[in-house]
């Protein structure tokens, strides 16, 4: 999963990745870290197992240097930063609330508004110009008929000041994959509040602009930047207790990861063993044959059935082996729907 950092100048971006990664941006236009997904699920089984390998799942974050990214004037958006984003799973909207604690409301209204906007109308030039070239080819029937037809409906949407996101239907229509709309990502606002207001709540706002950002594909997330990446420099422990003395529950990457997690409708399972403990990330849903392709794709080919038992039972077994001797182990075919934390061993011809 990629999540890209995004915002007006000085918002504190780059205190945002820091506080995410642990590490500073480099000099250049985009920084990337990969971070380690934070689960007690994969440190309890490798404890178990005391593998050579122990892998947890990764997230990357990029951080855009100034002049790459955002601007506060509309129609600013270079065409690299825009191709850069594109190629994300979930925007994160870094917004400046420290500056200005007492008008933090109104720093977001504004912030939102405006980010909102510019993706919008990136989204209604890339269709516009598509759109076009359909109309001088002159197409009337098939699927690029089929085709026009579609991107005329995400015009129109576009075209009344809303995102695609809104649209559940529009911004996860296989035809429109590949076109990536920017609108159309899930989006984490993270508020970036004072370090005396790390409590910001978006209740206050308007019923229409939280719209715009909560539900099914966005979530607030307020954090004091500042104060966070300090924390992301500590020892777990030490973390934990400034945490507490923050009254704040979990460190900025967890509540972060958590959230994008959520959004796009992702979750882990996990295979075991004396070479390699390891969680692998895939959206909620599939089947358990298509899961496997996460492993490897001749496996998701050759599959016969899958073995599964859940964390805790394998936890409480002591091992996977020890759980199949208790009967706690089931088999399962291809469409089996597999869950947050199970724990698969697939049985496959290659
Ligand atoms: N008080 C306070 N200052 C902050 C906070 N977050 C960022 N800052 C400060 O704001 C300034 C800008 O932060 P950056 O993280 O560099 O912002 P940026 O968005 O990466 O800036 P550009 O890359 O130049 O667009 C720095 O001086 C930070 O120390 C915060 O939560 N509280
Ligand atoms: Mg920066």
């Amino acid at each position: 999963m990629r999540i890209a950092i995004i915002g007006f100048p000085g918002c504190g971006k780059s205190t945002v990745f820091q506080a995410l990664s642990g590490t500073e941006p480099k000099a250049q236009e985009m920084s990337i870290a990969t971070v380690k997904v934070p689960d007690e699920r994969v440190d309890q089984l490798s404890e178990i197992y005391q593998p050579k390998k122990t892998i947890h799942a990764a997230v990357e974050f990029v951080d855009f240097q100034s002049g790459a990214g955002l601007q506060r004037e509309q129609g600013d958006m270079g065409q690299g930063f825009q191709a850069a984003i594109r190629q994300a799973h979930a925007l994160l909207h870094v917004i400046d609330a420290f500056s200005v604690p007492e008008l933090a409301d109104d720093a977001v209204r504004e912030a939102v508004e405006t980010v909102d906007t510019e993706l919008t109308l990136a989204d209604m030039v890339q269709c516009e110009k598509r759109i076009e070239r359909l109309h001088k080819e002159g197409v009337k029937t098939g699927p690029a008929k089929k085709e026009l037809d579609l991107l005329t409906e995400v015009n129109d949407w576009l075209a009344a000041g809303k995102t695609l996101r809104t649209h559940a239907e529009l911004a996860s229509h296989p035809d429109l994959g590949s076109y990536a709309f920017l609108s159309a990502k899930p989006v984490i606002t993270v508020v970036n509040t004072a370090e005396e207001q790390p409590h910001w709540a978006a209740d206050a706002l308007p019923e229409a602009l939280r719209a715009q950002r909560e539900g099914d594909w966005g979530c607030f997330v307020p954090l004091c930047a500042q104060v966070e990446s300090e924390i992301a420099e500590l020892s777990l422990a030490e973390a934990r207790e400034f945490l507490v003395d923050y009254g704040i529950d979990a460190p900025a990457r967890e509540r972060v990861i958590r959230t994008g997690y959520q959004l796009l409708g992702l979750i882990s399972f996990f295979t075991v063993g004396e070479d390699e403990v390891r969680a692998w990330t895939i959206r909620r849903d599939i089947g358990a044959r298509e899961a496997a392709a996460a492993v490897h794709s001749d496996i998701s080919r050759g599959f016969i059935r899958a073995e599964v038992c859940d964390t805790p039972s394998t936890l409480e077994c002591g091992s996977f082996e020890e759980a199949k001797k208790l009967h706690k182990v089931r088999l399962e075919g291809r469409d089996y729907v597999v869950l947050d934390g199970d724990i698969i061993s697939f049985r496959h011809n290659t």
